[in-house]
This record gives C-alpha cells, structure tokens and sequence, in this order.
C-alpha cells in the first residue's frame, strides 16, 4: 500500500448549513474553456470599482454578464441591463457558464437554476468584501452559486444577523459554493486577500456570482 501524503483530499459536498452546500473543485472540469473565456471577457469590459450609496469606493471590481447586471452608484444598489460605463447591454451568459451553474445548484439539491445575472468580482490583494446580505433581487426561492478562481479568500459566512459569528471557510481556486433555501438571506462576506501568485490568473482572486435577479 501506497500513502500519498501530497494529494490533499477535499469531499465531493460539504453541507454548510441548510441550504447551503460547498462544492470543492466542481469548476475544476469546466477551467480549460471557462477562464480563457472569462479572460476575453475581462478585456473589452474592464471591471470598474463601483461606488456605494454610502459615498465610498468598493475595493473590489467589478464587471457581469446576462441580460441584468449588478450595479451600484450614489443612489442605491441594484440591477441594470446596461452597463453604466458604456450604455451597451452586458455580453450574454454562455451555455458553458449556464451549464455550470445548473450542475452546482442540481448537485445541490436545487432543480432547474437559470441565472439571468453573473456578477465577475476581480479582487486583488488588499481587497475584501464586508458582510452584508444579497437582497436586491425578485426571487429568494432561487439560490446562489459562486464559483472562486485564482488566489484563495477566506469566506465569511453569518446567519441571520449581522451579530452572528461568522464561519470562516477557505476558497480555493476551482470551488463552487450554493447557497439557498434558508440560508439564502444570510450574511456573508470575504476577508482581505493576501499578496500570492496564481499560475492562471495570476495576483488577482475573481469571483463569479450566478442570480436569478430579474
Ligand atoms: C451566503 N460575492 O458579490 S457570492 C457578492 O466572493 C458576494 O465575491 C462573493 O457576496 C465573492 O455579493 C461570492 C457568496 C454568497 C452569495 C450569496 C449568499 C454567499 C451567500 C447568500 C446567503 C449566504
Ligand atoms: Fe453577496
């Protein structure tokens, strides 16, 4: 018998809370054509650091895909079918990104996920994300799935209140999360991220966040 100590095995599924299922690597499969694909996107639609009605720069950019994407400005966040910075509708979401999404959340337990909005976060090192709650869409029946990409984030996951200690679980690149059903209004949020180099995507971590927004 042979023991190799340097395959670290993660499970297929691990429940987060009901609702809620981390799927380590899942994206791993659909890499080959996800990030080259993401990559172009990248470049003819530069991520922007949207301002919050607060009045203060998000650290992270952003950029989406599908008929809705998520916007933010002095008067409020939401959902818009145009990119702000061009006044041209987001690129449509592909099968590839579509099939994805609908694998992770089946996987999960959720039945027939179309997202219309794909929100890409582009973090580099020193950006993070504060806890807060995804509630500026229609559907709450409809869950989320976010797919990690590039350097690893220690993810932040609360409950039901902003005072509820939040769990920490380490995203790495390739892992899926869905969250929905009774977690889908919990708190949440993304640590700073640390100074590292990918050999994909290179000093940036970028998130994809699938919603049925509209
Ligand atoms: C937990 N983005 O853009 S979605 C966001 O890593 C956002 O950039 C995360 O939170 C990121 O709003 C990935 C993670 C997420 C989304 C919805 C949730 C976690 C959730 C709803 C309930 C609980
Ligand atoms: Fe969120």
């Amino acid at each position: 018998m042979t023991t190799d100590l340097f395959t670290e095995q993660r499970p297929d599924v691990i429940q987060l809370a009901a609702g809620a299922c981390w799927l380590p690597g899942f994206a791993l499969p659909a890499m080959d054509t996800l990030w080259p694909y993401l990559q172009q996107h990248l470049a003819s639609n530069p991520p922007q650091r949207m301002m919050t009605p607060m009045g203060y720069f998000m650290s992270v950019q952003t950029s989406s895909l599908g008929s809705l994407g998520w916007v933010s400005d002095a008067q409020g966040y939401g959902y818009s079918a145009t990119n702000p910075v061009t006044g041209e509708p987001w690129a449509p979401l592909p099968d590839m990104i579509l099939q994805l999404a609908a694998a992770a959340a089946n996987k999960a337990g959720y039945a027939d996920f179309v997202p219309d909005s794909c929100l890409v976060n582009v973090y580099a090192p020193g950006s993070k994300m504060g806890l807060h709650q995804d509630k500026d869409e229609q559907d709450f029946s409809q869950p989320i799935v976010s797919v990690s990409l590039g350097l690893p984030a220690t993810f932040l996951f609360g409950g039901k209140t902003r005072s509820d200690k939040p769990v920490k679980i380490p995203l790495q690149h390739g892992d899926v999360v869905v969250w929905g059903g009774p977690s889908r209004r919990f708190y949440h949020g993304v640590n700073t991220i640390k100074p590292g180099m990918h050999p994909l995507t290179g000093n940036r971590r970028i998130n994809l966040t699938l919603r049925r927004a509209g």
